[in-house]
């Protein structure tokens, strides 16, 4: 199993890590869900640093500092509302890819992210969860020069199976190999 990758349950404005990722809106000022639960445990000055970035497009991230929670900094990334369309993946890729090199850019070395677009943004878990997974391994084996560990928080318990079965080697096998 590959110790860079860990798979949890619980809320991640709770992680106490280095970044925190928000499957935020394009506005970037706020909304319901993860995105919520971030601005309301980070406080005010979040919304107010948000508000200088002029937002964020659809699979692009942008960094902030944490204020109140106890992680250093929150990477703002903005998932695609499901269309069943082939660049749903695309974008979806993209938002973990880019958020994990936004990371790297910022020394951030451990990381959570929640499944994004798998809420209020409607795409389909079982869909969702092997994109951000070979995403991830993806992105630390291009990485390998860098110390990056990456939790996939997960607050519910269907998501959680989906990453276990996949960190177990599920679909592909990859993991199944004594790593
Ligand atoms: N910790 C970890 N994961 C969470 C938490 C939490 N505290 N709360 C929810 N989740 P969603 P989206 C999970 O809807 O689909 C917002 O209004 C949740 O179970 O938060 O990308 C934004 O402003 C689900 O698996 O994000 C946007 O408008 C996952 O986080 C829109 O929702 C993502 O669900 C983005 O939609």
């Amino acid at each position: 199993m590959n110790k860079k990758i860990l798979i949890q349950k619980g809320d991640i404005t709770k992680f106490d890590g280095d970044a925190i990722v928000n499957a935020a809106n394009r506005s970037l000022l706020g909304g319901g869900g993860v995105d919520g639960a971030i601005h309301r445990a980070a406080g005010t000055l979040l919304l107010e640093e948000c508000k200088t970035l002029n937002g964020c497009k659809t699979g692009e991230a942008k960094i902030t500092k944490g204020y109140d929670l106890e992680a250093k900094y929150v990477i703002h990334t903005v998932g695609p509302i499901y269309s069943g369309k082939d660049t749903d993946k695309i974008f979806l890729e993209s938002c973990y890819k880019n958020s994990l090199n936004l990371a790297r850019e910022n020394d951030i070395h451990t990381i959570a992210f929640p499944a994004i677009s798998t809420g209020v943004y409607g795409y389909p878990k079982e869909e969702a969860v092997p994109i951000a997974f070979d995403m991830v391994i993806k992105w630390l084996e291009e990485n390998k020069d860098y110390n990056m560990e990456v939790t996939f928080m997960c607050f519910n318990d269907e998501i959680y199976r989906l990453f276990m079965t996949m960190n177990l080697g599920g679909r592909s096998g990859r993991r199944g190999q004594g790593k």
